[in-house]
């Protein structure tokens, strides 16, 4: 069979391609993190924007941890299938938006050259949560991550996701050019502010002038992303095979559903992203705090219950009766702490998750959600908690969620069988779990006193009491009889 290349996408099936020439397009984005929930999420988006309205705005991608991708892209001109999947069946669509992906381990130029270059006005990222470094409570840059530790020794040469912001803007400042716009795509609250406190406090240390005209020329508009995109097997090379007739190396699968909702502040321009069916609103964070809370507090929720219980995917999570009434639980109790959003009504937008996390086709793993639990728990799970807890609401779905977390931070399943916990905290929490023996309030009070992790009002009172005795029970009766007990 053949490779996917451009020469393949005048022969692809009718639909599977939007049509335009990606190489009549410049580079105009620089992404850091290609990894498949950006190829299934803003590359895609790009690319309905591209073909409706066009503009130099393909994009470089900046792969920070594997040099695999860029070299599988590099042999299909940066080419690759997305699959959606849902119950209308596969619909599989090549994607031309990306023109190249970069490796950047040990080769800081590589992400420092296209940010020195005034084609390039926006800078996009999907790092994941642990990867940025920034102390919330300020926010700033956090001292003790340790990306942000060694750039602060040689800011010149950095490897993390803020001493490359920095360098690179010290870099436009220095040539004289504009500064790129800062979009951040990932699971942070108010992720545009947040980021923008990293790389202004960041600067801040190495150099205050530049710092201050960071602060006062860089835009970081907040988006909410929502697209729920497993990792790709050898599966989905199979189906992308099967449903163009080229060999793609690169394929993904994603759900049929896909928002994004940005602020419109983009001083150097940017794509029609509206095209592709992209939201622009004046502030995001009414609806960052709706997915955040809603979908992937729920997802956080069947992520560790589902695990321990047995499940290895959120569909077969969702095939319990009674995980799945607790996973509904969450998404109502969620939406309990929101304040109400123009034109969204949040009774069928969970209708909409639950169905979501159902989609039969969708293999989306439970162990993969789990990861960096301390990284997520404070959006999803605390800080509605702690609006709840303001107005008198039930605090036991919280706490459920909570103690769950808590179970798979013990890193044994119930026949005792370990597994890796995948927490930049890990070693802390191992602690803890050591510390604690087999003692549950011990463990959940442990826990919750990870420096900097808990809101102090959820400690010491009714939330810590009840997550204790919940997290107790799930040790004495097992997971599946815990969570039964729960949704009765
Ligand atoms: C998930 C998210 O892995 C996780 O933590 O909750 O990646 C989720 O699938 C996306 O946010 C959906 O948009």
């Amino acid at each position: 069979m053949t490779r996917l290349s451009r020469s393949a996408l005048a022969q692809l099936p009718v639909g599977a391609a939007r049509g335009y020439d990606p190489a009549a397009h410049g580079v105009g984005i620089l992404h850091l993190g290609a990894g498949a929930f950006h190829r299934a999420h803003q590359a895609a988006i790009t690319d309905a924007a591209l073909a409706a309205s066009g503009g130099d705005w393909r994009i470089a991608g900046v792969s920070l941890r594997s040099a695999d991708l860029a070299k599988t892209l590099a042999s299909q001109d940066g080419l690759y299938t997305l699959i959606e999947r849902g119950a209308q069946g596969d619909r599989a669509r090549v994607i031309g938006a990306i023109d190249r992906v970069v490796a950047a381990r040990g080769t800081p130029e590589a992400v420092l050259g296209p940010m020195s270059d005034p084609a390039i006005r926006i800078v996009t990222l999907t790092v994941t949560e642990k990867a940025y470094g920034i102390d919330r409570s300020g926010p700033d840059a956090d001292p003790a991550h340790p990306d942000v530790a060694a750039d602060f020794e040689r800011p010149a040469a950095p490897r993390g996701v803020l001493g490359l912001l920095v360098e690179g803007l010290r870099r436009r400042r220095a040539a004289g050019h504009a500064p790129f716009t800062v979009l951040c795509c990932d699971n942070l609250p108010e992720n545009g502010a947040l980021l923008r406190g990293g790389v202004v406090g960041f600067a801040r240390r190495v150099d205050p002038e530049l710092a201050d005209w960071i602060a006062a020329k860089v835009a970081f508009p907040s988006s909410m992303v929502d697209r729920i995109t497993p990792a790709a097997t050898e599966a989905t090379l199979a189906l992308a095979a099967r449903l163009t007739g080229f060999e793609d190396a690169a394929a993904i699968e994603t759900e049929p559903f896909c928002q994004w909702v940005i602020e419109d502040r983009f001083p150097q321009g940017r794509p029609d992203w509206a095209a592709g069916g992209a939201i622009f609103v004046d502030d995001v964070a009414l609806y960052e705090r709706m997915k955040l809370r809603m979908l992937n507090g729920a997802h956080s929720l069947i992520a560790y219950a589902g695990f321990i219980s047995g499940h290895a995917l959120v569909r077969e999570a969702m095939a319990d009766p009674a995980l799945a009434a607790l996973a509904r639980r969450q998404i109502a109790a969620a939406a309990a702490t929101l304040d109400p959003l123009p034109g969204i009504d949040l009774a069928a937008y969970g209708d909409e998750l639950a169905a979501r996390f159902a989609n039969p086709a969708i293999a989306h793993e439970t162990y993969q959600i789990a990861m960096d639990g301390s990284q997520k728990l404070p959006q999803r799970i605390f800080g509605p908690a702690c609006d709840a807890q303001l107005v008198g609401q039930d605090l036991r779905p919280f706490a459920f969620a909570t103690a769950a977390w808590a179970r798979y931070c013990m890193g044994r399943d119930e026949s005792g069988e370990r597994y890796a916990l995948r927490d930049p905290r890990e070693v802390e929490i191992a602690a803890v779990v050591e510390a604690a023996g087999d003692g549950a309030r011990a463990l959940l009070a442990g826990l919750l006193r990870l420096p900097g992790l808990t809101p102090a009002e959820l400690l010491d009172g009714a939330f810590e009491a009840q997550s204790a005795e919940i997290l107790h029970d799930m040790i004495e009766r097992g997971m599946a009889t815990a969570i039964a007990g729960e949704a009765a």
